[in-house]
């Protein structure tokens, strides 16, 4: 359908719709049906549950609940409930099959499309679900979110590459004279937001948050760099761990980041089905919070806190104001960021120049999720909305925050106010990290 007359929100909401599904398609579509119905991992769900499971929220929030309609399989909401089955118990469920799945999400769609159609979705309008077509937003971030998950999960695959992408551009000229770090000056700043028309639940409501002056990594913590940690027998002292970090480290045997692969006296890594040698101005991927957190100890640094990131990633001193990305309020282009699948792949360190902060930190945005040091909280004044299981029921010290996206995040689940979240012990997520200190002596506690 065309977006021609469609109030502009709507039509924001269309296209946003239609390049989750293009990509969706892309994900189900470059694997056999065997390889859509296996479970490739047990971390992970076979990737006809994801297919089904998208178009089965699809179906409560748009169809259901935007549209009011009796939807089209109330039966199967139980199947596809994240909730009530864990992800190594879902091959076992009586699952869709691929052709069944993929019929449920074009039957869905259709029903969206009309919904869409007819919706009221100015920004001023009384209903907060249509409202800005927040509703369809949120469901166009949610397809996008498990086309990243799926991303995973195709990164776990074992077997012959099918997915495809050029390289990301080159490092530019400059990457290897940065500063090693960048200054953010100290003082309070916005932190979330109250009118990004998408921002979900737990990126609300904006507050004032006083950030002491820091320094930053200019760039990720690079393969190279992280090398030199295992070099020199960080996995093998406590010293840099926590004790449940130490614990952990022994219990998996971990010696390397996921997908790391040791190879005489260097490291070669798996990627998409490709086999290569670890690239050394690439940022570090697949690896822990607890392997961040130790490398940072062992570095005499420290992770940034949820609040430093948001700063540096926001903060624009000149103004005093709180913009949406690094470079400003302009939506993420190809010159700003590593996001949407464009690549495969993180972009060298150094990237991006035109997607840099005010400090002058790059890549921010894009490349790899960021681990913090904190916890997965509410902001002062949180509402659930429009349902507890989004973000509420997380909330807690169990899970890290992650912050800026990875190459494999769509800009539209994208911004400086986005927050991610996961275990400490995860490492099949597009994480990495960058490390800062405290630029006022003694106050990060080592000194
Ligand atoms: C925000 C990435 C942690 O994948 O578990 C997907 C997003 N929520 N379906 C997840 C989500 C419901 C969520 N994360
Ligand atoms: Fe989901």
């Amino acid at each position: 359908p065309a977006a021609a007359g469609l109030p502009a929100a709507s039509a924001r909401a269309l296209a946003a719709l239609e390049t989750a599904r293009r990509r969706t398609a892309y994900l189900t579509d470059a694997v056999t049906e065997e390889d859509l119905i296996a479970q490739h991992s047990r971390l992970m769900s076979p990737l006809v549950w994801d297919l089904a499971h998208i178009a089965n929220q699809e179906e409560l929030w748009l169809v259901r609940e935007a549209g009011g309609r009796p939807g089209l399989r109330p039966d199967l909401d139980h199947l596809y409930d994240a909730f009530q089955h864990p992800r190594a118990d879902r091959p076992a469920l009586p699952l869709l099959g691929p052709a069944q799945a993929r019929e449920y999400v074009a039957a869905v769609r259709e029903q969206t499309l009309e919904v869409l159609a007819a919706a009221d979705t100015d920004p001023a309008g009384p209903e907060p679900l249509l409202a800005g077509a927040f509703v369809f937003g949120m469901l166009a971030q949610h397809e996008q979110q498990h086309d990243e998950t799926m991303l995973a999960t195709h990164q776990l695959r074992l077997g012959a590459p099918v997915l495809d992408a050029p390289a990301p551009p080159p490092a530019p000229a400059d990457a290897a004279t940065l500063p090693r770090e960048v200054l953010v000056p100290g003082g309070p700043f916005v932190m979330g937001t109250s009118d990004e028309p998408w921002a979900l639940d737990n990126e609300r409501p904006q507050h004032s948050v006083d950030v002491p002056t820091f320094w930053l990594d200019t760039v990720p913590v690079t393969n190279a760099a992280y090398q030199e940690f295992i070099a020199a027998g960080g996995y093998r002292d406590p010293q840099w761990w926590t004790p449940q970090g130490w614990r952990h480290v022994q219990d998996a045997g971990l010696v390397a980041p996921l997908f790391w692969s040791r190879d005489g006296a260097g490291w070669t890594r798996r990627r998409f089905g490709h086999v290569e040698p670890v690239p050394a101005d690439e940022p570090v991927l697949h690896v822990c919070w607890y392997e961040a957190d130790a490398y940072a100890r062992w570095a005499g640094r420290r992770l940034p806190t949820e609040a430093e990131w948001e700063k540096a990633a926001r903060h624009d001193p000149a103004t005093g104001r709180s913009r949406r990305y690094p470079w400003g309020d302009a939506d993420p282009g190809p010159e700003h960021a590593n996001l949407g699948q464009r690549h495969l792949r993180p972009a060298p360190a150094g990237s991006y120049p035109a997607g840099a902060a005010p400090s002058g930190a790059r890549q921010l945005i894009g490349d790899v999720w960021e681990w913090t040091s904190s916890d997965f909280d509410p902001y002062p004044g949180f509402t659930a909305f429009p349902y507890k299981e989004y973000s509420e029921v997380f909330f807690g010290p169990e899970y890290k925050v992650l912050r800026g996206g990875a190459f494999g995040v769509d800009p539209v689940a994208c911004r400086g106010t986005f927050r991610n979240w996961d275990y400490p012990i995860r490492r099949q997520i597009f994480a990495g990290f960058r490390t800062a200190r405290s630029a006022a002596p003694g106050e990060d506690g080592d000194a």
